[in-house]
């Protein structure tokens, strides 16, 4: 049942979580600031601002995680649970047509088809997701609606939409004008290749810590513009997109899916975690393993952009990309939001 809270008790609770939480992480948690990012900051001689200290409520991906933070915020401010608070925040994002890589307005496969990956997941393990799903403007609501009343966790294309229609979701077109003329500009000397490059995707993955420490995920994508048709990235899939295990901590992926996937990224950062590293160095972690298999198969990363988010049970939260250029949206227990950029291995 939803604990209720008066305004009075609200304040108290955001006075002592913020209080308990800067505690527990600068000493119970055994988190230390490592090095680089030390030597980055000058507000005391470990080089740390007071904000590293206050635990994190919200976590998202790019510019567009400061809308989603804040719907989250006005959530987790009422007392809310985290797994709502993921919900209402990635779907505002689902629902703006000039964000052009999630939801309604998405870019299209190279067909013309806008097609959706989406998945949420519990700290208790509780997890649903949608892959190649069309015609449906909020994915994630379809993927919990897959977590909480079905025996399953994933389904994909004409299934999920038809699961999404019997459950009350509407059929609409997503693909906006301003998408299509992007698509038809692309099929004229595109010859009809897909491509990656680190402009045509950005997926939002949002982590929620809420008042009674649960944890939360979500993530939801159109995927990489121009894909082939059928293609299904990391975002929808348990273990890379996302990950949630509500005693270690919370991880999620943005970039190119396909190098997620081969690493396992966003389970590979949450085990990190579960050893002891920030969590910062564990998406560095995952970086460098990407990193590694790419040269291994002799490809050239240039092109390609990688990042993880990741938020430790306790509050403690980091970032780390491939490339220059990841931002994220975090917001601190009392509501304060900044974008940040995300440190990164190659220039
Ligand atoms: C995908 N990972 O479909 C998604 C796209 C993305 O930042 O995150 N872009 O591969």
């Amino acid at each position: 049942m939803k604990p209720k809270h008066n305004n009075q008790n609200r304040r108290t609770f955001l006075r002592k979580s913020a209080l308990a939480g800067a505690l527990t992480l600068m000493g119970v948690g055994g988190w230390r600031p490592n090095q680089s990012r030390a030597n980055q900051r000058s507000s005391n001689p470990l080089g740390l601002g007071a904000r590293d200290f206050v635990p994190t409520v919200a976590l998202s991906t790019w510019r567009f995680g400061l809308k989603a933070n804040a719907e989250a915020w006005s959530v987790l401010s009422k007392g809310g649970k985290s797994l709502d608070a993921v919900e209402a925040g990635v779907r505002v994002v689902e629902a703006d047509p000039q964000e052009r890589s999630v939801g309604y307005g998405g870019r299209p496969d190279r067909d013309g088809h806008v097609t959706l990956d989406a998945c949420i997941m519990d700290e208790l393990g509780n997890a649903g997701s949608v892959a190649f799903l069309q015609h449906i403007m909020h994915p994630i609501s379809v993927a919990r609606a897959v977590m909480e009343r079905t025996p399953h966790i994933m389904l994909c294309g004409s299934g999920a939409l038809e699961f999404a229609l019997r459950e009350g979701f509407k059929k609409q077109n997503l693909l906006t004008a301003e998408s299509e003329a992007e698509w038809r500009r692309w099929m004229k000397d595109a010859r009809y290749t897909p491509v990656v490059n680190i402009e045509n995707h950005d997926t939002i993955g949002m982590l929620v810590r809420d008042e009674t420490g649960r944890l939360s995920g979500a993530c939801t994508t159109s995927g990489m513009a121009w894909k082939l048709h059928g293609r299904v990235g990391d975002s929808p899939l348990i273990g890379a997109g996302l990950y949630v295990d509500g005693q270690v901590g919370a991880a999620t992926a943005t970039g190119h899916g396909e190098e997620v996937i081969r690493i396992a990224g966003s389970h590979l950062v949450v085990e990190l975690m579960r050893q002891g590293r920030t969590a910062e160095e564990a998406c560095r972690e995952a970086v460098n393993r990407a990193q590694a298999m790419f040269v291994r198969r002799g490809r050239d990363l240039r092109d390609t952009q990688i990042g993880f988010l990741a938020m430790r049970a306790d509050g403690q939260s980091g970032a780390f990309a491939l490339r220059p250029g990841f931002s994220y949206a975090r917001t601190l227990v009392g509501g304060q939001t900044e974008l940040l950029d995300a440190p990164f291995l190659l220039n």
